[in-house]
This record gives structure tokens, sequence and C-alpha cells, in this order.
């Protein structure tokens, strides 16, 4: 009951475009300074469930590229992914940092997509998405969702607003370097609330955003991602130059980037050794661990991860 009364009454997140307290912001304001320079798409299906549905098709990569609201957008799919690449990189500077644009009319006709940074392209830390929207009735593909239910989810907002983003809110995860993000990744939310098929929030919760959309302009719409704070130059760290271990939130695996093996140990937040592993040359450990914290140690560095989903 306690339960149920926190999540009904409370935890609300900041309201619509134009309310107090929301935190949108506009395409034209003077806080973005940059665009995003590339975009490279990995589209998904239609419907995830119906690879014959064929992959969605609106829109181009290089629509997310540069401005908000000037070249059209393009469609992810279920749980299609977008790569963004910024130079000068992203940082962390006071307050919001970036902010990520799709094309919905209506305060509460939202599309949704988590969003994911990276220093080095190999290794990508997600922010911690909420979804406190019921779970009980599927979002249907005109359906509404309350924006003050959801919360560092890109989509909350529409257009031509922004929903922002703060690295400051990873400041915790060792894997990335918050002073210097080249990349930014936006992966759809699949909105079935049936559990082999949809996307989960950070704290294992179903998302519901409507589904299925069985069109070609199913998924997320990505119009752009403007930068806030960004370093003053081009970047010191070559555009190239990968760490040796990455994770990978998505499919939440260790991926090796390294010509010797890896002996690596996994801790929990609470400092109990759970996997030992000897990870070969370039390859990919897929973990099965419970939700929570975990550091990953190896001969050379250790890097913290967030396990969100129960696989
Ligand atoms: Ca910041
Ligand atoms: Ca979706």
């Amino acid at each position: 009951m306690a339960c149920f009364f926190s999540i009904s009454c409370g935890a609300q997140f900041a309201p619509a475009a134009g309310q107090p307290g929301s935190t949108a912001l506009r395409a034209d304001s003077s806080c973005f300074i940059n665009w995003a320079k590339r975009c490279s798409i990995q589209r998904g299906y239609k419907q995830i469930n119906l690879p014959d549905s064929g992959f969605a098709s609106v829109g181009m990569a290089a629509a997310a590229e540069g401005p908000a609201a000037t070249n059209g957008v393009v469609s992810l799919g279920d749980g299609g992914i977008a790569t963004l690449t910024f130079n000068p990189p992203i940082t962390d500077g006071n307050g919001f940092d970036f902010a990520v644009f799709e094309n919905t009319f209506l305060d509460t006709f939202l599309e949704l997509a988590f969003v994911e940074v990276s220093t080095d392209s190999l290794s990508w830390a997600r922010f911690p998405a909420k979804s406190l929207t019921q779970t009980k009735t599927q979002t249907g593909a005109f359906g509404f969702t309350q924006p003050t239910r959801i919360h560092q989810l890109a989509g909350k907002y529409r257009h031509p607003y922004g929903t922002p983003f703060d690295l400051k809110d990873l400041a915790m995860m060792s894997n990335i370097r918050i002073e210097e993000i080249h990349y930014v990744r936006i992966i759809d939310v699949i909105g079935s609330i049936d559990s082999t098929l949809g996307s989960k929030d950070s704290e294992g919760r179903m998302i519901n955003d409507p589904w299925p959309t069985l069109f070609a302009s199913s998924g997320f719409d990505l119009d752009a991602v403007g930068v806030i704070n960004q370093l003053p130059s081009a970047s010191s760290l070559p555009i190239n130059k990968k760490s040796i271990l990455g994770f990978n939130p998505i499919d939440e695996t260790l991926v090796s980037n390294c010509a010797d093996p890896l002996h690596l140990e996994i801790f929990n937040s609470q400092g109990q050794r759970v996997i030992q592993y000897t990870l070969e040359p370039h390859t990919a450990l897929p973990l099965h661990l419970l939700p929570g914290m975990y550091s990953v140690r190896s001969e050379h560095h250790s890097i913290k991860i967030i396990i969100t989903s129960t696989r």
C-alpha cells in the first residue's frame, strides 16, 4: 500500500512545455550553441515482433544533423538506434548540457527514447529513465502519455521543444568521461507492455508508449540534438581512440578492445565478487546479473556499470 501510494501520488516529474516547472527548451533558444555534426541510423522494424512489417522508412540519417526544425526528421522504428557525433565534444557544464528534439505536435502524444552517451564509442552510459505510466492497458498508436510521469527519456516534450539532459547525472559512471562526450545515442523505446517484447525503465518497470505503430514513421522521430555546453575547441582525445574495455547498455555486454585476454572480476554494490572471467581479445561477454550497480575490474582499470533488466 505504501508503495502504491508513493508511485501514484509522489515522484511527479516536470510538466509539459510552457507550464511552471517545465524543463522544455525551445529550439530557437540562445542556450543552443551547436548541433550534432553526423548521424548514423540502425533502423528497427515497424513492429518488433513482425519482421515482415519491414523497417521504418521515413527520413534519412542526415535529417538529425544540424539545427532542430530545419531539415525534417528520421523515424527509428521499434528499438531503432541513432548515433550522433559531436565536435567539439559536449561537456558537463552548469545545468543541462544538451537536448533531444522529437516531432510530436501534442503535449501528451509522446514517443519516447532512451539516451546514452559515450566518450570513445565503445563504452556507453544510459541516463536512468523512469516511467510511472500505468502498465495495465497498452497505450495505442495514438494514445496519450503524461509528461509528468516520465523522466530522463527523450520525447517528453512536443516540437519545437527539446528534452534536456545533464551529464552530471552520470557523474558516477567511470566508463565514460562526462567532460568529453563525443557521441550521443538515441534508442527507441519499444512501447509494448508485454515483457517479452517491450522496454524497461531503470527500475525494471515496463515503459508504456504508443504501440504497435505499424507505419513508415514507426518509433521515435528524431529531429535534432542541440548542444548547450561544449569544450572550447576540438577534442584532446583522438576521436577513434577507444578504451580497452567497454560496456554496452543496450544488450548489457562487456566488450573487449584489447589484444590480450582481460582477467575480469565483477563486484556488486556490497563488495562481493559475483563473476570472475577471462575475456578473450575482441570478444563480448553478455552479463546475466540482477539489477544494480557493479564494479568491473581488470589488470588495467576498473569501470562502474548499471544493470537494469533481469534477463
Ligand atoms: Ca551539466
Ligand atoms: Ca517506440
